[in-house]
């Protein structure tokens, strides 16, 4: 572990063990490293005594709800923005996976500090480290697993209800460690003990969480099926729009279950350097994933296109942003952002 890591777990842990009062976030869009995160931390601090609250501030996608569900104390998950909630019933708010205050809320009228102390864990490197206290690991490792060595540290027994929430958390954030992002040999290592730990049936676990509806792999092929070269085939390029869902009889939400796994399939590309996936999230509203993973072409930073847009961040091989427009606007803006960022590539 990092530095960082090692300067600040003592600190971490002092504000962990002097609150008896704890709430804990999943973020907006939550994914399974949020919600692993989250509840295996619930479930250590409930067994140290403590009264932990974990919410989300939107309802959890039901692909995501599905496979997670199983997991310890996903039934007690309170639905509710956290300025609705009476925050002098805490003593301390434990931010998790969130780079910065919009992952927690999507009211804007959300500032910090708050009138809790904050205590942020994360390994975004752009987290503006909003908290009174920061353990931000920006690179290779997720939340599950900083989480995972926090309890090492402190020589607490991982149980295997804990142990599943950490492993889903960092087999999905890794994308089955494919993911460089937050992916090193430590993912590898944790996992595996993860595994012993909990004696997890990792095939089936894996199995469960790539594994598709129907629907869900027509509408990704519809959308697939639009890709289109731009930059002379450097840049990989489609769409993913509220007809595509409606085509196989899905609604526009199907979009925010399905756009992250579209996106991770376009960059499966062996020639594009960057692939991006343009996503619709309302009439004039779009989402913007860019993958730039392939190893070849290292010089690619993601994050940086993404940055191009007022809303935008993640990654040097992963990242994501929002636009506003007609989606022939956005599609010219995200390849003028690219040629800005990239001028070698060529004319698009
Ligand atoms: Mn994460």
């Amino acid at each position: 572990m990092t530095d960082e890591f090692n300067n600040l777990q003592k600190l971490v842990w002092e504000k962990l063990d002097n609150a008896n009062r704890v709430l804990i976030n999943i973020h907006v869009n939550a994914d399974l490293d949020s919600i692993g995160s989250a509840l295996g931390l619930r479930s250590v601090l409930k067994t140290m005594g403590k009264n932990v609250t974990v919410f989300t501030p939107e309802p959890i996608a039901p692909e995501k709800a599905n496979r997670a569900k199983q997991l310890i104390g996903f039934s007690e998950i309170l639905f509710s923005d956290i300025l609705d909630l009476n925050l002098t019933n805490y003593d301390l708010f434990v931010c998790l996976d969130s780079d910065n205050p919009g992952r927690i809320s999507r009211n804007k009228a959300l500032t910090f500090p708050l009138s809790v102390p904050t205590l942020v864990i994360d390994h975004h490197h752009e987290n503006t480290r909003f908290g009174e206290t920061n353990l931000v690991i920006g690179h290779g490792h997720c939340t599950s697993e900083i989480l995972y060595r926090l309890l090492l540290e402190k020589g607490l027994a991982v149980t295997p209800e804990v142990a599943l929430c950490f492993f889903m958390g960092i087999i999905t954030d890794t994308d089955r460690f494919r993911f460089e992002g937050p992916t090193s040999a430590d993912s590898y290592k944790v996992a595996g003990e993860l595994i012993e730990i909990g004696n997890l049936d990792f095939p089936r676990i894996i199995w469960e969480l790539q594994s598709k509806s129907n629907a869900y792999l027509q509408v990704m092929g519809s959308s697939l099926s639009q890709a289109k070269e731009y930059f002379s085939g450097k840049a990989l390029l489609s769409k993913l729009t509220w007809a595509d869902a409606i085509k196989y009889g899905q609604g526009p939400e199907f979009i925010k279950d399905i756009y992250r796994v579209t996106a991770d399939t376009m960059s499966d590309s062996d020639s594009a350097y960057v692939s991006i996936l343009i996503y619709q999230l309302g009439e004039t509203l779009w989402g913007i994933s860019i993958r730039s993973n392939n190893p070849n072409h290292a010089e690619i930073d993601s994050s940086l296109i993404a940055r191009k847009f007022p809303k935008g961040g993640g990654h040097v091989h992963g990242a994501g942003a929002v636009a506003n427009g007609s989606l022939e606007e956005v599609e010219q803006l995200v390849l003028k952002n690219i040629q800005e960022c990239y001028p070698d590539l060529g004319q698009p």
